[in-house]
């Protein structure tokens, strides 16, 4: 029995197509946020902290240098003169592997030739075959100047990219979305009033009939508190919750991010600190109505999580965010996910910046559910269950991706 289970949890595992309900990619089509190739690949804000920890130079000496040569420093620091131990570095080895380069003989220079630099339909496509991904959701931000260019043009979107309308500035300071807003050629008075909150609820409501997400998101830091009576809070209750309920779209809260500890690591300087889970408490029961896919980013709050999903049905818990996106904590997580809700929840989101990353980090998520799978169908088949192939393939199925589709199905 136990061999049949194994052999049925790998094979289910491998032939899944996943839906990745969380990613910074972008489709060919929006050229100037592509990022694919090497040199992308190397200079992931994961391995530029890795690697100015290690090489000693500062982040200003390191950023002040051209792409190619930030590539081929972090290259140096961690792959030629140490051992690529951390998960991020052991990402860029499964991803040479993948393309078919030996990093130990062929180096950076084998990696720039087998991986593809320029906006390529072919060539993502090639990467979502050998990374098994169906679909991705991207981070779609609004206020952003040059991502709001794209959509304004009509580039098309491919349909492997899905788009999630992203919130962050309007859960942050009243004053500096104000400046965001007037970027955007919307005008807001700093009250905050309710002609405002009218002015950018009009403002979401246009973007979802332009972008056509599947689901609004923002992340937040360990601070996050709800109700508020600060303008961000009054935002949330008179606008995006609003949106989320005309639009029949679930709210997607990433939290326990802190911005910028260390600002002069740029977009490596970001933190974790422990969340306040009573907040998403009052959320999601003053708001029954709304679905929020829910992902913590410490470690320590992963168990308060779970517990809250028990209590509220419109909590559905998501993915192993950042830095507990690792070979050791993905399967604490996701085994305390399974003991305590069964599989009711989406395994794994892969947080991808460069289109390569798919490759490793879906490896990864599928060698964790194999672990975490096996072991619990064995003691499932020890406790007199009869497990079968059938009931094996439709929990990999609904992990990797039916728990999201029902998620923004649903609602
Ligand atoms: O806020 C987010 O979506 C985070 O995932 C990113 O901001 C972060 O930089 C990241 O890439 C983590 O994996
Ligand atoms: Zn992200």
């Amino acid at each position: 029995m136990e061999s049949s289970i194994s052999t049925w949890v790998r094979e289910a595992v491998d032939r899944v197509r996943v839906i990745d309900m969380h990613t910074h990619l972008f489709p060919p089509s929006f050229s100037s946020l592509w990022r694919s190739g090497a040199d992308h690949v190397l200079t992931y804000h994961y391995l530029i902290a890795e690697a100015i920890r290690a090489g000693g130079r500062s982040p200003e000496w390191f950023y002040g240098l051209p792409l190619r040569e930030q590539a081929a420093w972090v290259y140096e620091q961690i792959f030629a003169r140490t051992s690529p131990l951390s998960e991020a570095a052991m990402g860029v080895v499964a991803i040479a592997q993948a393309f078919g380069v030996d990093l130990q003989q062929d180096g950076i220079e084998g990696l720039r030739e087998a991986l593809q630099h320029e906006p390529s339909e072919p060539y993502a496509e090639r990467v979502f075959q050998l990374a098994g991904v169906d679909q991705v959701v991207m981070t779609n931000d609004p206020l952003d100047p040059a991502e709001r260019a794209h959509w304004l043009k009509g580039d098309p979107v491919h349909p492997r990219f899905l788009a999630a309308l992203r919130l962050d500035p309007f859960l942050g300071d009243w004053g500096a979305l104000r400046t965001c807003l007037a970027a955007a050629g919307v005008s807001v008075s700093p009250a905050a009033d309710a002609p405002d909150l009218a002015e950018v609820r009009r403002f979401l409501k246009d973007w979802i009939g332009r972008m056509r997400p599947v689901y609004l998101a923002f992340s937040a830091p360990p601070e996050f508190t709800y109700p508020s009576k600060e303008a961000s809070g009054r935002v949330l209750d008179a606008c995006i919750l609003p949106a989320c309920r005309s639009n029949g779209l679930p709210l997607a809260l990433m939290i326990g991010v802190r911005r910028r500890v260390n600002p002069r690591l740029r977009e490596a300087g970001d933190a974790s600190g422990r969340a306040n889970l009573a907040a998403v408490e009052r959320l999601a029961a003053s708001n029954p109505d709304v679905r929020f896919l829910v992902t913590v980013l410490s470690r320590e709050d992963q168990h308060e999580l779970v517990v809250l999903a028990r209590k509220f049905a419109n909590v559905i818990p998501f993915g192993c965010w950042w830095f507990v996106n690792t070979d050791t904590l993905t399967r604490e997580i996701s085994a305390l996910r399974l003991e305590l809700l069964g599989p009711t929840f989406v395994l794994q989101h892969s947080d991808a910046r460069v289109l390569e990353h798919l490759v490793y980090k879906w490896k990864n998520a599928r060698a964790l559910a194999v672990d975490v799978l096996v072991h619990k169908y064995t003691k499932l088949a020890e406790e007199g269950w009869r497990v079968t192939r059938d009931e094996i393939e439709r929990v990999v199925e609904r992990l990797f991706r039916g728990n999201f589709l029902d998620v923004v199905r649903s609602v």
